[in-house]
């Protein structure tokens, strides 16, 4: 009886009741995207830019800033909204408060003064930009702000264009209600909420947008199912799926609140009300809750959000969760959480980066390093399956310090080293994600790919690739020893205790080696000096059948390896790659996950174990294929033009300067 009522009655009520808040959430977001343009717009009037608009520019912009603050009809459908989710906030609160903080501060506006409020917001938001530009200027990092202004000047025309949509169409949420800024596509074109379908190539090219397009359809992410492209046939996918725990994997540098009010001019193109940690906190939440992840590591996760409302929110979603504070007097850190119904945590090791004395190690970044446990259903009891190391990191930002990036992510090699080493000597599977402040190709994200880098004589600037941040390079250079020895970590990327044998008190040679000397001519010959004793000192001793003449030249490199120090290079032995390829071919462009300046860049990770190919070393660059752990998809991510159409990040719909990165792996099963 109870279960028919809450399969019958409370469960389609809650269904609508949440479909009801969704739909407010997203048309709340295109009304505050467009309050974001309408106050980038007027910011343009400003010299923050240096061209000035152009006629048919300033034509537009006009018309649209007329409507947007007194055209009767956006304000009816406004206030219609408002009254809505009025409702509906009150209601919600009663169930999980997690992700009502920020709605209910944002739907506390009374209907009556919407009209006047807005206007209030627009003044209000003018002038604070232009208290910002002027703030910015006096600040030191004007590199950073030039930078802001080319892209505000480069971005109008695309505003001009999207505003004119201004999508707070019903449309929208009384059509589908599940239509939310995080609805994975199902396939590459999209669907406007007309039933009108675009090619997404369309939605690529920096062009005007179709005024019909809702901003988070804009932002749409396509799944790629990469599991299906290896298949030779169906019955071979078929019969491998049986044989692979799946989870999921999700990284995501989320902002911390206090870097937002320390450098507020690199967030002067965002409305302030997109910017409050209580909006950002439900959205962003929002997000996990709809990719529903197995492991999330999080970055930036300011301490006191974390024990208010981060941590104990996603416990609610069956997260655990392990964090990590950085160093010093940095107030945010690296968090890692996984589902307990799939995990359970055999060890946990934080890493500091920052190391007393040593100028190479003097920041307060910091890693976390898990071992995990993945728990098969009971169905599968007797099978057996290997441990999960997942790694997370948030390395050092400043580009002209890449011998510090450098020495901090062979800091967290060391601890993967460590963690992941099975007795055998073998390791197990490795995910490693984080915001490596380091783009794709450049020195440091080679290593870990190749596993090598030779870094002497390296200018420092280099080692990230973050070249458009460094108009005027430090000459620091990367010399050898990039550490000291008394750190206590090989050039091989682990603890020095790991080595097989410390140099010092290592024999050189294995007793069996030694022994073959014993009957070589040489060590049989009798010295010239000895007494000749008949019989004894003449006698030559017999060698064992079972002795081969030849002698076995001994290997031990391996030990040598990672015992010695490598004159001005560094490796590790983790077969590491990229579940991105950094690239999007359909569009031609490269992949974004965060747009610093206004800049597109790949800055965020998510690397894996993988097995390498034997002499197929294509120019230096490792091949890989599939081992243990096989990537069977993941969240495309976005171009810069795409996220630039969307006023960049953090904008409405994404409440991070930077994206999320998801992607799928399948374990084997060992026992099949
Ligand atoms: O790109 V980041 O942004 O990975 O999200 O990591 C760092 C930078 C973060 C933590 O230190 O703060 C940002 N100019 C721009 N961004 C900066 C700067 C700077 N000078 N310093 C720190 N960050």
């Amino acid at each position: 009886m109870i279960g028919t009522v809450l399969c019958y009655v409370l469960l389609p009520v809650a269904r609508l009741l949440q479909a009801f808040r969704d739909s407010f959430f997203t048309c709340r977001k295109n009304a505050l995207l467009v309050k974001s343009t309408a106050a980038h717009i007027e910011g343009f009037a400003v010299p923050v830019c240096g061209k000035p608009p152009s006629e048919e520019h300033q034509a537009l912009l006009q018309q649209w800033l007329e409507e947007e603050a007194g055209g009767p009809h956006t304000n009816e459908r406004t206030s219609d909204t408002e009254k809505v989710s009025a409702t509906l906030a009150a209601e919600w609160l009663e169930g999980p408060q997690l992700l009502m903080t920020s709605l209910s501060d944002l739907n506390v506006a009374p209907q009556s003064d919407s009209q006047e409020q807005q206007q209030v917001v627009q003044n209000e938001t003018t002038s604070g930009l232009q208290e910002f530009v002027e703030t910015a200027l006096a600040l030191e990092d004007r590199e950073v702000i030039e930078d802001n202004a080319v892209w505000a000047a480069l971005r109008t025309q695309a505003n001009a264009q999207v505003a004119d949509g201004a999508p707070l169409s019903t449309d929208v949420w009384i059509e589908d209600p599940a239509v939310l800024a995080w609805s994975p596509a199902q396939d590459s074109d999209l669907v406007t909420t007309e039933g009108v379908v675009l090619p997404f190539q369309n939605i690529g090219q920096f062009q005007p947008l179709p005024a019909e397009i809702p901003y988070h359809e804009i932002l749409w992410r396509d799944w790629e199912d990469i599991s299906a492209q290896d298949c030779i046939s169906e019955l071979d996918c078929n019969s491998e799926a049986g044989s692979l725990f799946e989870f999921r994997v999700m990284s995501y540098n989320i902002l911390a609140q206090d870097l937002i009010e320390q450098s507020p001019h690199l967030y002067m193109h965002c409305h302030p009300d997109i910017l409050s940690w209580s909006y950002r906190l439900a959205n962003l939440l929002q997000e996990i809750q709809h990719w529903d992840p197995d492991i999330l590591c999080l970055q930036e996760v300011q301490e006191n959000h974390y024990w208010e409302q981060v941590e104990p929110t996603l416990v609610m979603m069956g997260f655990a969760c392990i964090y990590k504070r950085r160093t010093g007097r940095k107030t945010d850190g690296c968090a890692i959480c996984y589902k307990q119904s799939k995990f359970q945590l055999i060890s946990a090791n934080p890493v500091e980066y920052f190391r007393p004395g040593l100028d190479i190690l003097n920041r307060d970044n910091v890693g976390l390093v898990l071992l995990l446990q993945p728990l098969l259903p009971e169905s599968l009891g007797d099978k057996a399956i290997r441990p999960l190391c997942v790694a997370n990191t948030h390395i050092l930002y400043n580009p002209h310090r890449g011998d510090i990036k450098l020495a901090q992510m062979a800091l967290l090699l060391a601890e993967i080293d460590k963690t992941a080493k099975l007795v055998d000597g073998s390791y197990c599977p490795i995910v490693l994600c984080g915001d490596l402040n380091s783009v794709p190709d450049s020195p440091l994200y080679k290593f870990i790919r190749n596993g090598q880098l030779h870094y002497h004589g390296m200018p420092a600037w280099k080692v990230s690739g973050q070249e458009e941040f460094c108009h005027h390079p430090h000459q620091r250079k990367l010399l050898t020893p990039l550490w000291p020895s008394c750190l206590g970590i090989t050039d091989g990327c682990q603890y020095v205790t790991l080595c097989k044998m410390k140099k010092s008190d290592r024999c050189k040679y294995s007793r069996d080696f030694l022994l073959q000397f014993r009957y070589c001519d040489v060590a049989c010959e009798r010295p010239a000096e000895l007494a000749l004793l008949e019989g004894v000192t003449d006698a030559k001793p017999e060698r064992p059948a079972h002795w081969s003449k030849e002698l076995t030249v001994e290997n031990n490199s391996d030990a040598e390896l990672f015992c010695s120090r490598y004159p001005g290079s560094v490796q590790h032995g983790l077969n590491l790659t990229s579940a991105y390829s950094h690239f999007l071919p359909q569009k031609g462009r490269p992949e974004v996950t965060t747009m610093p300046m206004g800049m597109g860049a790949t800055v965020d990770y998510i690397f894996y174990s993988a097995d390498p190919m034997r002499n197929e070393n294509v120019g230096g660059r490792r091949m890989y294929q599939d081992g243990a752990l096989k990537l069977l998809g993941r969240l495309s991510l976005l171009s810069e033009d795409i996220l630039w159409s969307a006023n960049g990040l953090p904008n409405p719909f994404c409440s991070s300067d930077h994206l999320c990165l998801l992607a799928s792996f399948g374990l084997e099963i060992s026992g099949f």
